[in-house]
Parts: structure tokens; sequence; C-alpha cells
């Protein structure tokens, strides 16, 4: 038997260990060997029963997802006929799950009629993250085993469940004693079914899978879950597969769920989702940078600056175990932060996400002070101080002071240089930009700026605990605004010139919105603090100093102290938690348009569209070709992950390809015509843009 599969016949029972590194990925080869080993086993009259299971343990992570797109993805064997041919088979078939069992993985398990797990398998199907459905019969054998209503929470929240969690809804009949007794307990239960003569296939629990549902189930289902789906079409894909299982026979609903499966994976959506999938396992690669490089110890963070992004920084490690020295030089800022820690977890207990006795536990890792000498034994120093050079400055000559060789200095600025803070320690090696995201516990996006000086050590440790404490890590150059922010400047920009011009801050939003964004240009700057951007703007005052009409809107705003959500006005009026338009805010537009001499008309969604995000690619294409990011598909992460962009569009820079460059390039000279002298300013074709266009190139990359 070839290597993908291990085969052997023992005291009556054929195991057949699934052996395709790293995860079993069902390509069409191991398809082949495994139908080939599953048809040897059923033909030898000496074997009673089978065994499914991983040979390195990891059972399967589901169909190898480099194959959507392409032809093997549908190449005989496929993976619903393979699996369509093991349920017949005429023996029982035992599933092993080691460690994980993940969509077509999983679906594999559910064509055997029994299934024991290793106490920490964890499995699901994750197919909708990918903007599928499960398409080798998920959607119609899981209802028939754990009912209808269970079967499409789990297919549509695309999470893992561990195995106590499988067990009770079903999926697995047992949970063997510990993953080194899986393969013997595993053999147990065959012979236990052999001796008994079960049948290949227990009795399905659920023949009716909606049996104990309302008739208008599945149509109640879709109009309260609906919203939040957005434009995402797998959910509604997915919706239509399991009103197949409990409509049509199995053979009918196998046939329909295929073609709802080709759909999906046919469409733009998934494209974009497959795409994000490869570009986080391509942001870990870092050039000049060997995997094998020794990281440097982490025991013990300290965090400097305990206001509301501090406190996030420093939940991260607490999260994980990791003791964290949480300081600031007021004590009351200090005690306040401590507080509203305490009460973040608190939520966390109400929503059931944390036990009491986890948030003592976390609480205890925080350690507040007052005093850098209590910082001598940290690893890692993480500043979240105001943004301003001088006081950052101040920071790292006082950690320089009090902590070890050795210990790694990270600043959380996205806007001053990096360069010239390292600059102001004797160990520039060792510095380094760890940008968080507000919240900086809840958002996945790190970004890490790596200076000139920075220590390859340094970025591999960076990543390592970034990735450690649950973030995305995506590596910038040091400049301002690294690359999200600097991208968010034009995006920005471009939102206030236009309700300068006659749209309203609540028409530009819904286009945003209306393109799926979690949040509009307003309600994102209001949330984040109109004060924040402001300082921002100031520590860079250099780069926008030749025009900052654009900005004038949000510099009145700032004057007249209306900050956002945290002052209860800013460019929307807030109630708690309801937003509703401010009429002033149209009249303050009129009258610093008057000023400016700016005309004012009614603006086109498109327009919003294609001045907001076109600017935005176009720089994100500057950022590549100056070797700021390192890759386009990075840059599609960052705002993904840092600025809601969906998930489902790929990224700015996936849906830009979508959209063809010579659009995007078109579009930007043509507002540089039609705006006149701002737009000779700020409609300015990246180089590599129009190299790329020139080029008929249909990929953003460095050329
Ligand atoms: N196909 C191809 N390659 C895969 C893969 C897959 N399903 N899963 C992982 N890899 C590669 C990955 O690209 C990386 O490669 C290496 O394995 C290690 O992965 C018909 C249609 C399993 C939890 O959604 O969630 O089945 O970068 O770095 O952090 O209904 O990978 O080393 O070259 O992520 O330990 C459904 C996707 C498919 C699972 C492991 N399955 N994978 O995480 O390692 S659709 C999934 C994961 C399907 C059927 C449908 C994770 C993981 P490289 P890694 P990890």
């Amino acid at each position: 038997m070839c290597d993908l599969i291990h085969y052997r016949v023992e005291d009556g029972l054929a195991l057949i260990g699934l052996n395709r590194a790293p995860v079993n990925a069902l390509d069409q080869s191991l398809r082949a060997a495994l139908i080939n080993a599953c048809e040897r086993a059923a033909a030898d009259i000496t074997v009673g029963a089978i065994i499914l299971y991983g040979a390195q343990g990891l059972f399967s992570a589901g169909a190898d997802i480099k194959e959507f797109g392409t032809e093997a993805c549908f190449a005989e064997p496929s993976l619903p006929g393979t699996l369509t041919r093991l349920s017949e088979i005429h023996k029982p078939l035992v599933a092993a799950l080691g460690t994980l069992a993940l969509g077509g993985g999983l679906e594999l398990a559910l064509a055997c009629g029994y299934r024991i797990g290793e106490p920490g398998a964890r499995m699901g199907l994750s197919e909708i993250n990918l903007g599928l459905l499960p398409g080798a019969g998920g959607t119609q054998r899981l209802p028939r085993l754990i009912g209808a209503e269970s079967a499409l929470n789990l297919i549509l929240s695309g999470e893992q469940i561990d195995a106590e969690r499988a067990r009770m809804l079903g999926i697995l009949d047992r949970i063997a004693t510990s993953a080194e007794q899986l393969l013997d307990e595993a053999r147990a239960y065959a012979h236990e079914l052999i001796d008994c003569g079960a049948p290949a296939r227990p009795a399905e629990a659920w023949p009716n899978p909606a049996e104990d549902l309302p008739d208008d189930f599945l149509a109640r289902y879709r109009v309260e879950h609906e919203p939040r789906w957005k434009s995402r079409l797998a959910p509604r894909l997915v919706l239509s597969a399991l009103e197949a299982a409990c409509l049509l026979p199995m053979e009918e609903g196998l046939v329909r769920e295929l073609t709802l499966f080709k759909q999906a994976e046919a469409s733009r959506q998934s494209r974009a989702l497959r795409h994000v999938f490869f570009a986080e396992r391509e942001a870990r690669r870092i050039p000049q940078i060997e995997a094998a490089v020794a990281l440097r110890k982490i025991n013990k963070i300290a965090v400097i600056g305990a206001g509301t992004l501090g406190c996030g920084i420093a939940m991260n490690f607490a999260d994980v175990g990791i003791p964290v020295a949480l300081m600031d030089l007021d004590g009351r800022t200090l005690n306040r932060g401590l507080e509203r820690v305490r009460e973040n977890y608190q939520l966390s207990v109400k929503r059931g996400k944390l036990s009491a006795v986890q948030v003592q536990q976390r609480m205890e890792l925080l350690f507040g002070t007052l005093d850098y000498a209590d910082l001598s034994d940290a690893d890692l120093v993480i500043e979240a101080v105001c943004e301003k050079m001088e006081i950052k400055q101040q920071v790292f000559l006082s950690l320089e002071k009090f902590c070890k060789p050795g210990v790694i200095l990270a600043t959380n600025t996205s806007s001053l240089d990096i360069d010239a803070l390292a600059a102001t320690v004797s160990r520039p090696q060792d510095v380094i930009g760890l940008h968080f995201f507000t919240p900086a516990n809840v958002m996945r996006l790190v970004e890490i700026v790596r200076c000139q000086a920075t220590a390859p050590d340094v970025v591999a440790t960076a990543m390592d605990i970034a990735g450690r404490i649950g973030k995305l890590p995506v590596i910038s150059g040091n400049g301002a605004g690294s690359i999200g922010n600097r991208m968010l400047e034009p995006y920005a920009r471009e939102a206030h010139r236009l309700v300068l011009e006659g749209a309203t801050p609540a028409q530009v939003d819904a286009v945003l919105t209306g393109l799926d964004l979690n949040m509009g240009v307003f309600s994102m700057l209001d949330l984040a603090g109109i004060d924040v951007s402001f300082l921002m703007r100031e520590a860079n005052r250099a780069a926008i100093a030749h025009d900052q009409s654009y900005c004038c809107l949000a510099e009145e705003l700032y004057a007249l102290g209306r900050y956002g959500q945290k002052s209860g006005r800013g460019f929307y009026l807030y109630e708690g938690r309801s937003r509703t338009e401010d009429k002033e805010i149209v009249t303050l537009a009129e009258q610093l348009a008057r000023e400016l001499n700016v005309t004012r008309r009614c603006i086109e969604d498109l327009e919003i569209h294609d001045r907001c995000l076109f600017t935005m690619i176009n720089e994100g294409i500057r950022l590549l070709d100056e070797g700021i990011a390192l890759r386009a598909s990075d840059i599609d992460l960052v705002w993904i992950n840092g600025y809601g962009f969906p998930a489902h569009l790929g990224g700015p820079m996936h849906y830009a390809e979508q959209l063809g460059l010579d659009t995007v390039l078109n579009r930007i000279l043509h507002y540089r015509h039609v705006q006149g002298e701002y737009g000779e300013m700020w409609f300015r074709p990246a180089a590599l843009l129009e190299r790329l266009v020139a080029a008929g190139k249909c990929r953003i990359e460095k050329i």
C-alpha cells in the first residue's frame, strides 16, 4: 500500500491510517489511496470491521484547499463519491479521531458508522470560513445524526467543538481515555461491534431531521439570521442544503448539496476567503529571517501606560497566563485602568465566556506599579503612552535605565518614527514596533514594525509572542502610519472632502457599510476619537502641510470639543449606544466650503466608493513599492483584521485585482482631472500601479 495510506490487517480488523503530511488534506491522491484501501478491506473475508485513523495522530483537516478552483477538486474519485462508497460498505467502519477532524475530515468520519475521539480532539465543519458549505455529505448526514437545528448552528458557525460537546451532540459515540489509547480503544470498540453483530451503520438518529421543529423553522431562521449575513452567499446556500436534508431522501439531498457546493466553490467570495486563508500563512514568512532563529524567552511582560489601549494590551497576555506589570506614573490612572480590566472581565463572565475563577486567575497575573524599578525582570516591555515623541523618548530612557539587557523594547506608536525613537537608547537592536488596534484585547491584528536596527531574533520573537496571544502579526517597515493608518489617511481624506463637497457623513458611511465594511469612516473616527486623529495629524503635520483643507471639518470638531462617542458628539450625535445624524455638521460643512471656495453639489454613491477606496488602494500599492509592506496579501490582512474590511472581498488589494487594475488607474486619473487643483495634488497614481497596468498585470506585486 502506498505511503499515503498505512494498511494492515490484525486480528480481524483492517487498520487504515491516513498519512499525507501535514494535515491529511484529502486531495485526489489521498482519496484514491483511501478508496482502494477501503475496497481491499471490504473484499477481505478475514476483515470483520475497518478502522480509519490519522497515521500521525491528526485525523484530517478536510479537502485540499489548494485544489479549489482547479479540476482536481472534482477529479475522480471525488470526495462526495468516495464517502458515499464508504457509507455503503457492508462492514462496520470506525473513525478514530485524533487531534482534528475539520470540513471534509469530519465528513469522512460521518460517512463511517461509528466514531471514537481522543479527549483533546476538536472537530467542525469549517467550510463557511472559506465561503463554502460542506460538499461531501455533511449537510445531509449531520442533520440525520444530530438533528437539523444543531447541524445548522454548527455548520453556520464554522467553529471547532471539543470531544465532550461532540459526544453530547451525538457526533462521537465514545471518547478514548487518552490520545495514546485512541487506536487500541478503537480496536476494542470494533471488536465489540463484531461480537454483537452490529450493522455497518446504526439506524439514523433523526431519519427526518426536522421532525421536532415547526414547519416554518427554516423560514424563520433565515429571517432572524439573514441581516447578520450581509451579502455573504455561503450561509444562504447552507440553509438551502439543510432544507434539502429535511425534505429529500439522502441520495437526492446529496445531489442538491453538490449543486450548491459547486455554486459556492465558483463564487468570488469563496475565492476571496481562500486567498485570505493562504495570506494568513504567507504572512508568517519573513525574508532574511530563518524559521529556526532562536527566540528570546518571554515569561514576563510590562506595559507602560494604563489607558484604554495599555489595559487592552495587558489583558492579551493575562488571558494566556503570562504575568504582566502594568505601569503608569499617575496612581489614579493606574487604579482606574486596573478597575477597567476587571470590568471588562466581568462583562465576559456575564456573557458566559469566562468563569469567576478565570477572572480571578487573570487579575492575579496583573501587577500594577508606579515604579520603573519593578520592571527590571520584564522580558518584553510595550509602551502605550500618549502619541508624543518626547514623552515616548523619556519612557525609553527610563526603561534603558531599569530594564535588564536583552529585554525587547516595543512601542505601540503607528505615527511616530520608530528609528528615531530607537536612536534614543543604546540598544536600538532591541527596539521594535508592536501596533495594537483598539480594542486591543479584541482586535486580531498586530502590525510588527521592523526598524533599521531591529535584530532578527527580536522580529521573530515578536511574531511568535503575537501568535501566542492569538493575534495575527503582519510585518511593516518603519514609516508614518505603518501600513493600515497610512492607507487610512487618503481613505479618510476623501471622506472628509466629500462631506465638504456635499455628501453627508451618513451617506459616506452607508456606501462603505453597503460594501460590508464593519463601520464607515465617520463612525469609526467617532469611535477611535476625533482627538486621537487630531494628535496623529499633529505628529505628522509636515506630510499634509501643503493642503489641510480636507481635514478642516475634523479640526473644527476638535476645537469645539466634539471628540466623538467619548464626548457624545462627533460626526454624529450619541445617546448611549444610539447614533443619529447631526444637522450641525452639514451647516459647518457648508460654512467651511464657502471659506475654502469648494463648490458643493449632489454626490453620487459611486463617486464616494471610487474616491475613498481607490485612493486607499493606491496608497497600499505605494507601500508595496516602498517596501513598507512585504506583499499585497499582507495589506489585505491588515485591512480585514484592523479596519473591518470584509474578508469575503479578500481585502483591498484582492478587491482591486477583481475590479481590474486598469479600472482603478482610470478612475484615479479621472478624478485627478475633474477635481482640478485638489485632484492634481491628491490623485497621483502610484508609480507601481502605472507600471502594473502598462505591463498588463492582473495581480498586485512589486515589478
Ligand atoms: N488543505 C490544504 N492545505 C492545508 C489545509 C487544507 N484543508 N489545512 C491546512 N493546510 C496547510 C496550511 O496551508 C499550512 O501549509 C499547513 O497545512 C499547516 O497549516 C468538501 C469543501 C488544520 C487548524 O477549513 O484550519 O473540506 O503554510 O499553518 O496553525 O466539505 O490549517 O505549511 O505550506 O494552518 O496548526 C475545510 C483549514 C476545507 C481547515 C491547522 N478545512 N485548515 O492549523 O497549521 S474545505 C478547513 C486550518 C472542505 C469539504 C470542504 C488549519 C489547521 P504551509 P497551519 P495550524
